[in-house]
């Protein structure tokens, strides 16, 4: 069978936040996009990532017309708690950013939303491509090579299609970060000697904003979900196997690291989900390379004690779809041509910020005694100064964009 040949303005690889914002985005501005998805819709709805959203990634959604289910079944809280030494210590978010509050609200649960949109706008997506390769990024004809279809025995079709640009959207482990030259791109990257074991449970809420917990036994952090269902964390060795966490062993951990002198006490509930994630910072420069940009994880990797990587991605393709609208509207080149730099200053400062909450709450095997010691001051002079609160709550929410 023959190679079926398509055009499009914008080509897009991967169907996560990025990925769908942008194609949102850039329908809105009159750009036509196509996306091509290696999952399935069911199980990219399915995944159980992110939990946080930045207050202006809500407002995006909103002013996108994207935002009505959030409104109605987000949970919007005044801050969070910081815990450490058996204490608990509030930051008020809201009151020091001047009314931003933290949005908990499932990645999972904003790509359903956009994803419903995005096929209701008539808009193409493929499911369960194969074999995508990123053809001519130097040249002014690039295209997208794929295999999709065939799986109930059916054949499988070869696509070919052709864009103006393209766009990796396709994570950590997807191929378009390696399309740009190896020479061509220079890789920042710490990996820390810790990971993070997730749950779901049923549950109630334990309390009614999100807690951060260092604890000499290591790093918590109890979530939510819905009134129902729970999300915690505990730290634990990044190469442990989940089968070595029974459920008593994952409750009685979370009991201690999370109890407080005041006697406050952990719901539990049946753990319905368990799983282990490693942690990483990672940047990629720069971020394009003829007629190829890369957005979101694919550029970049946070660890997730900031509650960074989604918005993060996000905010790459605001950046993008503007200089997009910029070339189309008015045949400029320049806000393409700038856009890496533009969004790594955003970038860096949220690698700085996620690195700063991680070092701080997590327990590392590799620091010393003195560096220990170190962190608890940290945390004590942070809690006790109003200007080291603000500057941690302004992170929070989201630095502005300028
Ligand atoms: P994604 O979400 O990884 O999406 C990439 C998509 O590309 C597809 N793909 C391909 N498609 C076609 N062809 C190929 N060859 C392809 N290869 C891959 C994949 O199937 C996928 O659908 O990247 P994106 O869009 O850049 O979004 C990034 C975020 O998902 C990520 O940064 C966040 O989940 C990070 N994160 C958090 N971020 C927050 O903002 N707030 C949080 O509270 C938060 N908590 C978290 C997190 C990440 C976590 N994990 C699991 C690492 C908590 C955790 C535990
Ligand atoms: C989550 O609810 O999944 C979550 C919340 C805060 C974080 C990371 C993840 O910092």
């Amino acid at each position: 069978m023959g190679i079926r040949r398509t055009r499009t303005q914008v080509g897009i690889v991967g169907a996560g936040p990025a990925g769908l914002f942008l194609a949102h985005l850039l329908h809105r501005s009159g750009i036509e996009a196509v996306i091509l998805e290696s999952r399935a819709r069911e199980e990219i709805e399915g995944t159980i990532r992110a939990g946080v959203l930045e207050q202006w990634t809500v407002d995006l959604m909103n002013a996108m017309g994207l935002g009505a289910r959030m409104m109605r079944e987000a949970h919007f809280h005044d801050g969070f708690t910081l815990r450490f030494a058996g204490e608990s210590h509030h930051v008020d978010v809201r009151d020091l950013t001047e009314g931003k509050r933290v949005t908990v609200y499932a990645q999972h649960e904003v790509l359903k939303d956009l994803l419903a949109a995005w096929l209701e706008s008539g808009g193409r997506i493929v499911f369960g491509v194969r074999d995508v390769v990123l053809n001519g990024i130097e040249s002014e004809l690039p295209s997208i090579a794929f295999r999709h279809g065939g799986e109930g025995g059916g054949e499988a079709e070869a696509e070919e299609l052709h864009c103006d640009f393209l766009v990796g959207c396709d994570g950590f482990h997807g191929p378009s970060r390696q399309a740009i030259p190896a020479g061509a791109r220079t890789e920042y990257q710490k990996v820390y000697p810790f990971g993070w074991l997730g749950i779901l449970c049923e549950a109630p809420p334990s309390h009614h904003e999100l807690i951060y917990a260092r604890h000499e036994r290591g790093f918590a952090l109890l979530s939510t979900r819905s009134p129902d269902i729970q999300r915690l964390y505990l730290q634990c060795d990044p190469h442990d196997d989940i089968a070595n966490w029974s459920d008593d062993r994952i409750w009685a951990e979370l009991h201690r690291r999370l109890e407080t002198a005041a006697g406050w006490r952990l719901v539990e509930g049946r753990i319905f989900q368990k799983n282990i994630v490693s942690m990483r910072s990672f940047v990629c420069e720069p971020m394009q390379h003829g007629r190829l940009f890369i957005a979101g994880d694919a550029a970049h990797i946070v660890p997730p004690t900031g509650a960074k990587g989604l918005n993060l991605a996000v905010a790459d393709v605001l950046v993008l779809s503007r200089a997009l609208e910029g070339h189309y509207r008015a045949g400029r080149r320049d806000r393409l041509d700038a856009y890496g730099a533009t969004a790594l200053r955003r970038i860096w400062k949220a690698e700085r910020f996620s690195w700063s909450m991680t070092t701080m709450l997590h327990t590392n095997p590799e620091e010393t005694s003195f560096e220990q010691r170190i962190r608890m001051a940290e945390l004590d002079y942070l809690v006790h100064s109003r200007a080291a609160l603000t500057a941690l709550a302004e992170n929070y929410v989201g630095l502005p964009f300028d």
